[in-house]
């Protein structure tokens, strides 16, 4: 179903609700890490505990993400803001369409959201309000359409193997560290790193500085050596002493991409050989400043490995956000987490209600 149709067969309703199909992916989405992480021990003890300052650091996040998203909101919002004061023509219509586009929202995506609420709009009269309101609505759901794929990361199997593979710069060992962290200090899990970019031998020293902060332990091996023995190494170990979790940093040379595609198809085949069903999880780092560039970064590694999950970085910086939608427009893999800083706290799960209003309201 279209976002168009789902809009029209909830035009009835009130207050808007998406149906069908949309509807339920909306009610899957993980919103806080709770929801997120699948563990053994069920609910985060972390967050049980502790409700209210999790509460406290959620809405902090949340702020924080507006704030990153401002320039965004401001263009979009006053767009949205003039368009929804009067009435509507075909321009208006254009107009929204196309500062949606600008918002890295992509043509796809933008052309489906706009068509949904000018359906909308032609079956129901709704107030301004009413009408962004259902604009947020068909952003969320266009940032949750992930084909069926689970939304969670699914921590149960012991050890739990996650991949992270992306350009270099894109925030991979970053996002690692703050992986470690929030699953050694919130979810009392042991972790270990494995240094698998062995291509610099700085590489393995920050995520070594990662791994200390983070309170994990560390698989490494010199520089040069192959990526496979220190994945299968780290593997291997996480066994043997019964971690939780292993976390694999791999290299992202984009400037030879065969080798490289090559080269991380071996360190899964290594990983599945060393246990089976490992990976369990394999995560693509995406700056999102990079918008529809990362598009098509994202699409060669899709090409190369099966991909469970996108971590969308450095939507603190300039990012315009949308870049969000376009990718579960388009290839159908679930935005997991957001990064929006480079503190040991600054990783968070994605919400995609959250995000839209932190788009245009
Ligand atoms: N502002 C900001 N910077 C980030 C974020 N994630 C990573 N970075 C920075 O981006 C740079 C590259 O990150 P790194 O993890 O080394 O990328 P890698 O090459 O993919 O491993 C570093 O300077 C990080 O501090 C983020 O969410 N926000
Ligand atoms: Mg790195």
């Amino acid at each position: 179903m279209t976002p168009g149709q789902a809009a029209a067969s909830s035009a009835s309703r009130k207050p808007t609700q998406l149906s069908g199909p949309r509807r339920n992916h909306l009610a899957r989405v993980a919103r806080d890490w709770d929801e997120l992480l699948l563990t053994r021990r069920g609910r985060s003890a972390a967050v049980d505990e502790d409700g209210e300052d999790a509460d406290g650091r959620r809405r902090g996040a949340f702020s924080r993400l507006r704030e990153s998203l401002r320039a965004t909101r401001q263009a979009l919002g006053s767009e949205v803001a003039a368009t929804f004061s009067r009435t509507l023509t075909a321009h208006d219509w254009d107009a929204l369409e196309e500062s949606l586009i600008v918002a890295d929202v992509g043509g796809p995506a933008a052309a489906e959201i706009v068509s949904g609420l000018e359906s909308t709009v032609r079956r129901e009269r709704l107030d301004g309000d009413e009408l962004r309101e259902r604009l947020v609505e068909l952003l969320a759901a266009e940032a949750t359409v992930t084909g069926g794929a689970p939304l969670h990361i699914d921590l149960r199997p012991e050890p739990t193997v996650i991949l992270m593979v992306g350009v270099n710069g894109t925030g991979k060992t970053t996002t690692i560290g703050k992986l470690a962290w929030r699953l050694t200090h919130e979810e009392g899990l042991r972790v270990l790193l494995a240094a698998a970019d062995t291509f610099r031998a700085a590489a393995t020293e920050q995520l070594e500085r990662w791994a200390e902060r983070a309170g994990a332990d560390i698989v490494t091996a010199a520089a040069g050596s192959d990526p496979g023995s220190v994945a299968f190494d780290a593997v291997a170990r996480a066994r043997g002493e019964g971690y939780d979790v292993v976390l694999v940093d791999t290299a992202g040379r984009l400037h030879n991409q065969e080798p490289l595609m090559a080269e991380l198809a071996k360190v899964r085949r290594v990983i599945a050989n060393q246990l089976a069903g490992a990976p369990h999880e394999t995560l693509l780092s995406l700056d999102a400043t990079t918008g529809q560039n990362g598009l098509r970064q994202a699409r060669a590694f899709a090409d190369a490995v099966a991909l469970d999950g996108i971590v969308l970085t450095k939507l603190d910086g300039s990012a315009k956000g949308g870049i969000a939608l376009a990718i579960a427009r388009e290839l159908a893999i679930p935005v997991k987490l957001i990064g929006i800083g480079e503190a040991l706290e600054d990783l968070r799960p994605f919400d995609p209600d959250e995000f839209a209003r932190a788009l245009i309201e």
